[in-house]
């Protein structure tokens, strides 16, 4: 098996389970046209086909374990006193229920997008041999915009991407639409993913073109039958660039005439193009700032053009430049607090989970709960640049669950990042959640199998947002191998503790941002000299003799002071600050007294050694898991899992070998000496590493 089917493999029941689920599948009733309709019936023919070894047949009529398509209105659904109010169009009810005086399975939503979701859910249940006796299911997304947001290049490169080339072919496009597109959206479908922004947030001007607009029309019409819009990373100096304008002004009248043109362009060939996705005055983005104007001023440019056909812009939040040397941190919020209320109603604001930049573990990010009059747009990201990339292990459930459940406290107890993006908080006119997709073209799209979940899981959090990341994990886990719990059971277990291996091996007690430049793969916390003093590692550790830390604290850079008051003092005292995060806030002595009672960096050295060996027990682990799994998937995993062994011991040894260079402290029973010598570590370099 090499992973292309992700985890829609729909395997043959074993015999046992084989003949009752087809009982319950043996034909479908869906009246209607729709292509979303088509979708779902032909999902459901293809997995009970491939589960029970039979098709269902179509029917006109409910029979014995008819499976029941109707949405609200139908008289399929006459006297059934369905719970369909508040489901919105995507929202679904699945229930085993009787019509005509047969027993059926009824997928009903308000619209056919609720009967697409329906559909998956029923077959992730006959996928997990979940199916109960009686089955009463209802379910809707809590967030508006589930949004994949593609870091792909027009030359197929893709930033931060490890899984071969960009899934989109533009260069046979629009002609040729290869069956993997609709793969792509069988899959997202199946998580609820409804959006997908096409191209790179460093965006080429070319995108907007007419050749790269029709291509883009191509993959809409691939999307549409699954219940996904497509999106434009949008270049803010497009208007120059290919609108021969000398200024892309947002407060020009020709600069703003020219985007509403080219959003006319667009939708003509697009009708239901979802809007922009912006990335401004960024990493040498250009944008609004270059004309002495706000980020409101940019984003409502482009809201404006796009406002009449339904589109919206989302504006990325993620700024920073040298003009903000002291705390990288702040900027974001120092830049977009203050003009909480000056969007137009169709922008959203995107922010990053953390206020530096998807690092294996960070605080939540300021910006929620600050901007009451601001829909913020969460974004995480799935592609793990700074978590190992490939080869690591990481389920990312449990980062994604953390920075939901997170308090901002902003008007009281209980207002987590999760309601807050839920629009529950301050009630924001749209709502969304944004992943930077993990896809290439990899035969199993993501570089490797376990990078697989972490797209499963990302879909199924933007869904419900308070769901749980060991739930999603054993989904994934029954669907992708098998339901037998016997593998589900440790195979979670695992994945549970993998994110936090990885926390401990890299940057473990609120240490960030220690990777190598530019690829960020592997360890560098010595780097110094580059040109910005935000890029280089020293910046965030802050390490010397008396010790480790980045002071965010009044005495410091008072970061702490950008969140809610209750939040801000729980994180301006070492005290009560957790240990998971107390060196992201705090500058403290190398004998700093921790709750464990051991001095900080006795346990520091020991939080890396608990790194490599959580990923030692790993591979015992999958070893284990053998008999469970096909040879291919369990021979790369493996490879996989050595591989993140030497370099969780890479980056233990290189970290403590320069940390000990300025600690002058002995290492702690049961931490072993580094490997090699200081300079050993600095010398490595990696040319031709993916991704940058
Ligand atoms: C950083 C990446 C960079 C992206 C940037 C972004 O290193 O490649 O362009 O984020 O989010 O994490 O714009």
């Amino acid at each position: 098996d090499d992973g292309y089917d992700l985890w829609l493999r729909y395997t043959l029941a074993p015999a046992p389970q084989r003949a009752a689920l087809h009982a319950r599948a043996t034909s479908i009733v869906a009246p209607g046209r729709s292509p979303l309709l088509a979708s779902a019936v032909g999902e459901l023919r293809r997995g009970f086909a491939g589960m029970t070894g039979v098709a269902p047949v179509m029917a006109d009529r409910p029979a014995a374990g008819a499976i029941v398509l109707a949405v609200a209105g139908s008289r399929l659904l006459d006297g059934q006193a369905l719970p369909l109010e508040g489901l919105g169009r995507e929202g679904y009810v699945i229930r085993s229920a009787t019509i005509a005086g047969v027993p059926v399975t009824l997928i009903a939503a308000n619209g056919e997008a609720g009967l697409l979701y329906g559909s998956f859910a029923l077959l992730r249940r006959a996928q997990m041999a979940d199916w109960p006796a009686r089955l009463d299911e209802r379910s809707a997304p809590k967030v508006q915009l589930r949004v994949l947001n593609h870091w792909d290049n027009l030359d197929r490169t893709v930033e931060r991407g490890y899984a071969g080339q960009s899934i989109w072919d533009w260069w046979s496009l629009p002609d040729w639409k290869g069956p993997r597109y609709t793969d792509y959206a069988r899959a997202n479908a199946s998580l609820g993913i409804n959006g997908a922004v096409l191209n790179n947030v460093n965006a080429r001007p070319e995108s907007l073109t007419a050749p790269f607009i029709a291509k883009a029309a191509a993959l809409a019409d691939v999307m549409r039958p699954w219940g996904i819009k497509i999106y434009l990373s949008a270049r803010f100096s497009a208007p120059i660039e290919i609108g021969k304008l000398n200024t892309a002004d947002p407060l020009d009248p020709a600069v703003q005439a020219w985007w509403r043109a080219k959003a006319d362009e667009i939708y003509k060939a697009i009708p239901d193009f979802g809007g922009f996705l912006v990335k401004a005055n960024s990493e040498g983005q250009p944008g609004p700032q270059d004309y002495h104007r706000t980020h409101a001023d940019g984003a409502n440019v482009l809201a404006q053009a796009v406002r009449r056909h339904g589109g919206i812009v989302m504006y990325r939040a993620f700024v920073y430049s040298e003009a903000n040397p002291d705390d990288r941190a702040k900027q974001a919020y120092a830049d977009f607090k203050p003009l909480d209320g000056r969007f137009d109603d169709n922008v959203i604001v995107q922010v990053k989970n953390g206020a530096i930049d998807f690092q294996p573990r960070e605080p939540f990010h300021p910006l929620f709960g600050a901007m009451p009059r601001t829909p913020l747009m969460l974004e995480f990201q799935i592609t793990k640049e700074y978590l190992g990339q490939n080869f690591s292990l990481a389920y990312l459930g449990p980062l994604f669950e953390e920075v939901l459940r997170a308090d901002t406290m902003a008007h009281g107890r209980g207002d987590t990042v999760s309601r807050v993006v839920q629009g529950k908080v301050d009630p924001y006119r749209i709502t969304g959640i944004a992943g930077v997709a993990n896809i290439g073209v990899d035969r199993d799209w993501s570089g490797s199998t376990f990078n697989q979940a972490n797209w499963y899981a990302f879909g199924r959090f933007a869904w419900d947002p308070d769901a749980s990341s060991a739930a999603i994990a054993r989904e994934w886990a029954a669907m992708t191998f098998t339901p037998d719990p016997r593998f589900v059971t440790p195979a979670v277990a695992m994945m549970q503790r993998s994110r936090e291996a990885v926390v401990d091996y890299m940057t473990p007690l609120g240490l960030h941002h220690q990777m190598a430049t530019g690829y960020h793969y592997g360890p560098a916390p010595w780097v110094h000299a580059l040109a910005r003093p935000e890029w280089n590692p020293v910046y965030y550790a802050r390490a010397d003799a008396s010790g480790i830390g980045f002071n965010r604290t009044a005495s410091g850079s008072n970061a702490v002071a950008q969140y809610a008051p209750p939040v801000a003092a729980f994180y301006a005292d070492p005290k009560t600050t957790p240990d998971e995060e107390l060196l992201w806030f705090h500058h403290l002595p190398w004998d700093y007294r921790m709750r464990s009672g051991r001095i900080l960096w006795d346990e520091l050295a020991l939080r890396y050694q608990h790194g490599v060996a959580e990923v030692a027990a790993m591979r015992r682990q999958w070893a284990a898991l053998r008999p469970y799994v096909d040879e291919e998937r369990f021979a790369k995993t493996a490879a996989f899992l050595t591989r993140e062994q030497h370099d969780a011991e890479w980056w233990r040894d290189a970290s403590l070998a320069y940390w000990s260079s300025l600690s002058r402290r002995p290492l702690p029973a049961g931490v072993p000496a580094p490997a090699h010598p200081l300079e050993h570590y600095q010398s490595i370099t990696l040319p031709f590493a993916p991704g940058n």
